[in-house]
C-alpha cells in the first residue's frame, strides 16, 4: 500500500496534491507554502505563503468551491510586507487566520533584521488590511490566537526560542486585556528530549480548534537527523475554560512525511500546516499544509477518530 493512501492513517492526503503550486501564478514566484485556511464568502480561503525569487515572502489567496478542487488565485486580495515596518524588511510568512466576528485576525511571523517576530493585522475581505503591530519580539513564530476571551483576556499561542543554545524551543501562552499589551506568558507544550520525534523543538500548527471536549492543538515536532530535520504533527488538548491547563497530548506523531511531495523539495521531509477547516458535518477536518516548503496540500481526517486517538496514545515525558 502507497504511503500516500494507507487507511491505517489518521489522515488520507488528498489524491489531488499538491493543490497549488508555484506555476499557479502567473510571475515567476519560487515556492508557495504553509497557509493559513478559512470560510469566507461560502468558499474556502487558503492565505499562501509565496516566496518570491528574491528569497523574500508575501501573503495571496487563492478560494475553491469545496475546499479541495479549483483554486483560483484572486490577484485583488493579500498582504505584501510594509517597507515601513522595519520588523518586516524580510518579509511575512506562516499567517494563522482566527475569525473573531465579522473580522479576519491573522497572525504571522515578520521577518526582521533582528529575527524572526509575531504581528498581527486583521481584515474583513483579505483586500484591505490593518495592521495592529507587534505581538512577541524575536525570535518568536508559530503564534495564534483563539477567538474568545478567558476571563475577559484573549490568549495567545506561541513558541519563543531562548537565546542560550541547548535549553530547546517550547510553546507557549500568553494573555492581554487588549490584544496590545501581552504578559501572564507560561509554558504550555515542552519539547521532549533524547530519541522523542518532538524532542527539543515544537511548534503551533494551526489555530486552536474548538470541540466539544476541549481545544484541540496540532503542532509540529522537528527531529534532527543525520541528513536534516523532519518536521512531523502531533496532537494535544486543552481545557475548554482555562486554555494553560492541557488535558491530553498525543504520544506518537500523526502525520509525516512520506508522499514525494513532503520528502523532496527546497526543504526536504517539511509537512508545515497554517490552517485547518471542521466541515459543517461536524467531523470531517481539511488540514492545509506546506509540503516540504514548496508546495500546497490538503490531508482529511475524521474529528471523532483524532479523539479518540488522543485517548488511546497518552503521553509519557521523557
Ligand atoms: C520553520 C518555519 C517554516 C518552515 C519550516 C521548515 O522554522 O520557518 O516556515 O516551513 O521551518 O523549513
Amino acid at each position: 500500500m502507497s504511503p500516500q493512501t494507507d487507511a491505517r492513517e489518521l489522515f488520507q492526503r488528498f489524491d489531488g496534491n499538491p493543490i497549488i503550486t508555484s506555476a499557479d501564478f502567473p510571475n515567476m514566484v519560487n515556492a508557495v507554502f504553509n497557509p493559513g485556511a478559512t470560510e469566507f464568502e461560502g468558499r474556502t480561503l487558503l492565505l499562501l505563503r509565496v516566496e518570491h525569487r528574491t528569497g523574500l515572502s508575501s501573503l495571496a489567496v487563492a478560494t475553491s468551491d469545496d475546499g479541495l478542487t479549483g483554486w483560483q488565485i484572486d490577484p485583488t486580495k493579500g498582504l505584501e510586507p510594509d517597507p515601513n515596518l522595519s520588523e518586516e524588511c524580510w518579509g511575512i510568512e506562516d499567517p494563522r487566520i482566527t475569525r473573531i466576528g465579522e473580522e479576519y485576525y491573522v497572525v504571522y511571523v515578520s521577518y526582521s533584521a533582528f529575527g524572526p517576530l509575531v504581528s498581527l493585522a486583521k481584515t474583513r475581505d483579505f483586500a484591505h488590511w490593518e495592521r495592529c503591530g507587534v505581538l512577541q519580539t524575536p525570535e518568536d513564530k508559530d503564534a495564534a490566537l483563539f477567538p474568545v476571551t478567558f476571563d475577559g483576556r484573549w490568549a495567545l499561542i506561541h513558541r519563543p526560542v531562548p537565546a542560550a543554545a541547548g535549553l530547546g524551543a517550547h510553546i507557549w501562552l500568553s494573555f492581554s486585556p487588549d490584544l496590545h499589551y501581552w504578559g501572564e506568558a507560561s509554558t504550555l507544550l515542552t519539547a521532549r528530549r533524547g530519541g522523542w520525534w518532538d524532542a527539543n523543538k515544537v511548534g503551533l500548527g494551526p489555530p486552536p480548534l474548538l470541540t466539544k471536549d476541549g481545544w484541540l492543538l496540532c503542532y509540529h515536532g522537528v527531529r534532527v537527523t543525520a541528513s536534516g530535520s523532519i518536521y512531523r504533527l502531533g496532537l494535544a488538548l486543552l481545557d475548554r475554560d482555562d486554555p494553560a491547563k492541557v488535558l491530553a497530548r498525543g504520544n506518537e506523531w500523526i502525520l509525516g512525511p512520506q508522499a514525494t511531495y513532503e520528502q523532496s523539495g527546497d526543504v526536504p521531509d517539511v509537512i508545515f500546516p497554517c490552517g485547518w477547516i471542521l466541515r459543517d458535518d461536524g467531523d470531517t477536518l481539511h488540514l492545509y499544509y506546506g509540503a516540504a516548503d514548496s508546495v500546497v496540500c490538503v490531508a482529511t481526517a475524521s474529528l471523532a477518530q483524532l479523539m479518540s486517538h488522543l485517548e488511546v496514545h497518552p503521553f509519557a515525558s521523557e
